[in-house]
């Protein structure tokens, strides 16, 4: 008896000496499983055999563990950051592996430094390990987008995840983007080495040198600072890196006059489509919360040709900066960033909000970063003109050409992607991560095949090294059709008491050439008119259920003549749903002012554009959690239903 509780005492003893271990070190209490693993060949590996290793089981080689040939550092991107429990069954599959000796999966744990901020010490950590991969050019550091360890009170690991791409060794080369815009400064040293000039042309200027037009306040530097994004030298001495720093940049210079025409946008556009793979655009028409304008005739048929004939067939990929008119403007009015042929891009900040300049609708696909922290030194770090850089590049400007670096990135992984990949592989890899609505207004919701969506933000923020690897894998998607799958031609009115609610019920051109079985587009073509153009709002409902709103409430639009005619109000918000049913179109008259308003819907054509074929039915799932696992369930559900 005595003894027994002798024992129990000293086993109390032991128990307590540990507990004071763990109070005194910090360890291993709040030890954590991380997304990173140590993997130790048998042989000596290259880094192209390591990774190859990597993405066969769905990891991402970071590359080696101080410069050994036989340690890797992988990670896995379904593992969450941190977890308290062991992953054994992606160590499992490593080990699998005939090459791999083992794997080790990551601890976690903190280093506190007094005074410091504890998360960010430990990020900071991390990132030091990691420190011999990373570029040396000055304004790295400075570069969050690229990678946010914190810097200016951002949120760690909110960024473009480059680095995850670099690592599998793309950094795009063989890749133009052309920036179409003020200039590019090309004599600058951390853009010449990257300069295309085959591809570049100034159309402001009619010659081929599309070099920025001085003037004192600089304001010319806008193209300048955007090729910087895409494609800055590495490792150089010189400002930042690109987003794909050893891509090719061509200067298409085409503002900077005293009117655009359409033969000068469309000569832009349709600019050596062969030479150039991507074009990026942060202009458009005018912010003002009120106007309504698009692509004219010629523009619209040069972007027409090059999706259709650019890349020599599988098109020119047009990104488009989504507008900087603030809540009051909506991107679904600017013809340019609601096409189905650009990708338009919203910007979010180095927190994860919104950023107060930029517009929302309903076809913006993605987002990247741009400026706009209570911290005003939080802009986007670039080259500027005369060799000088930059710190303060803002707008969304400034997100779309960090979305055709990752485009670049793509390309260079699998030369063979359309420009419709490119649209799949950006709804499938982009991430919610940490993007909010600062004013709590749009809120982050699933559609009918459950992909995660924002009115904002789109599919959410680009992942860089996620859109490689998948593009490495990718097949290019079925034939894509168009089918016109309703039409309501008597006018409906609507007031400000009184909306109106209009059903198309369709098929999707079932048993006929056109028919759409799974959507990548869908536009609204409508025309109303109305007393004050700015109180109406639109909302196009899916058969799913999932509610697009295609046009908000702009207090400055006071057009009473005009209203729209035949417009395409476009939603990418359906995506990979099946369009068979019951689609709803609302409109309303806002509530918000004193004056009764009213208007009139006079005519709406639901266009469905989409495959018949199920887009991803040949692709391997490598994580059962990703964007892709859930579509392609959804769709075998689907199928099984059908037959
Ligand atoms: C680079 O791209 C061109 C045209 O886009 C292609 O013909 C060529 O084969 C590519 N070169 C390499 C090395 O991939
Ligand atoms: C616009 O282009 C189409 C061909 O795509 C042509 O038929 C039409 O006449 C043009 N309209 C104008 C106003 O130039
Ligand atoms: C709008 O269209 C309706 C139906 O054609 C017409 O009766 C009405 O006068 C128009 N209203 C305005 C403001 O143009
Ligand atoms: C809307 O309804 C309110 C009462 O609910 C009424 O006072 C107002 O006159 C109505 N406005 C219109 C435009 O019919
Ligand atoms: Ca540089
Ligand atoms: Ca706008």
């Amino acid at each position: 008896m005595l003894s027994t509780m002798l024992a129990s005492r000293a086993l109390a003893l032991v128990v307590l000496v540990a507990a004071w271990q763990i109070e005194v070190e910090g360890f291993p209490r709040n030890e954590v499983f991380t997304n990173s693993f140590l993997v130790r060949f048998r042989r000596d590996m290259t880094l192209k055999e390591a990774s190859g290793v990597a993405n066969l089981h769905g990891f991402i080689n970071l590359g080696k563990l101080l410069g050994s040939n036989r340690e890797f550092h992988f990670l896995h991107r379904s593992v969450p950051h941190a977890r308290t429990r062991r992953s054994l069954s992606h160590m499992r599959t490593l080990k699998s592996h005939p090459d791999v000796r083992f794997a080790i999966q990551q601890t976690g744990f903190q280093r506190t430094k007094r005074g410091y901020n504890r998360l960010r010490l430990a990020v900071l950590e991390e990132i030091q390990q990691q420190h011999q991969n990373e570029p040396t050019d000055p304004y790295f550091p400075f570069q969050w987008y690229l990678k946010n360890i914190g810097q200016n009170g951002g949120k760690p690991r909110l960024d473009l995840n480059v680095e995850a791409a670099w690592a599998q060794g793309f950094t795009g080369r063989n890749v133009t983007t052309a920036i179409m815009d003020d200039g590019v400064d090309y004599m600058h040293p951390d853009l010449r080495d990257n300069y295309n000039a085959r591809a570049s042309y100034d159309f402001s200027g009619n010659d081929p040198f599309p070099y920025p037009r001085y003037t004192d306040d600089w304001f010319n530097s806008h193209g300048t600072r955007c090729a910087g994004e895409v494609a800055a030298k590495r490792d150089n001495g010189v400002c930042g890196v690109g987003v794909a720093y050893n891509s090719k940049v061509a200067g298409i210079r085409m503002l900077d006059q005293p009117y655009m025409t359409d033969l000068i946008e469309a000569n832009s556009m349709g600019h050596e489509p062969n030479l150039i793979d991507i074009y990026s655009a942060s202009w458009g028409p005018t912010d003002d919360g009120k106007t309504v304008d698009g692509p004219r005739n010629a523009t619209m048929r040069a972007i027409v040709r090059g999706v259709n004939e650019g890349r020599h067939g599988l098109g020119n990929i047009y990104v488009w900066a989504s507008g900087d008119g603030g809540e009051e403007d909506d991107c679904n009015c600017d013809g340019y960033a609601a096409s189905m042929w650009t990708v338009s891009i919203n910007s979010a900040i180095n927190n994860g909000e919104n950023a107060h300049y930029d517009e929302s609708c309903s076809s913006t696909l993605a987002s990247t970063f741009s400026n706009g922290a209570k911290d005003p030194h939080t802009g986007v770090a670039t080259t500027d003109l005369y060799g000088k850089c930059t710190k303060t590049h803002s707008g969304t400007s400034a997100a779309a050409p960090e979305a055709a670096g990752v485009f670049a990135l793509a390309l260079e992984a699998n030369p063979q992607l359309s420009w419709r990949d490119i649209q799949h592989l950006t709804v499938l890899t982009s991430k919610r991560n940490s993007l909010y609505d600062a004013k709590n207004r749009f809120h982050w919701k699933m559609n009918g095949v459950g992909l995660e969506f924002n009115h904002l933000f789109g599919y959410g923020v680009m992942d860089a090294g996620a859109m490689v690897a998948l593009a490495k894998e990718w097949k290019t998607v079925p034939p894509r059709y168009h089918c016109e799958a309703g039409l309501i031609r008597s006018p409906k009115k609507f007031t400000t008491n009184q909306s109106v609610i209009l059903e198309i019920e369709t098929t999707a051109c079932q048993g006929k050439e056109t028919e759409v079985n799974y959507v990548e587009h869908v536009q609204a073509v409508l025309s109303l008119n109305s007393t004050r153009r700015g109180e109406v709002t639109l909302y196009l409902i899916s058969p799913s259920g999932t509610r697009s709103m295609i046009l908000s409430r702009r207090p400055n639009d006071d057009d009473h003549r005009d209203g729209f005619s035949k417009w395409p109000f476009m939603t990418t918000h359906t995506w990979g749903e099946d369009p068979k049913g019951k689609w709803r179109l609302e409109a309303y008259i806002s509530q918000e002012t004193q004056q009764p308003n009213h208007g009139w819907i006079l005519d709406w054509t639901l266009m469905i554009h989409g495959t018949k074929e199920a887009p991803y039915k040949d692709l391997p799932i490598q994580d059962e959690n990703s964007k892709l696992a859930i579509v392609k369930k959804a769709h075998e559900d689907y199928m099984k239903k059908k037959h």
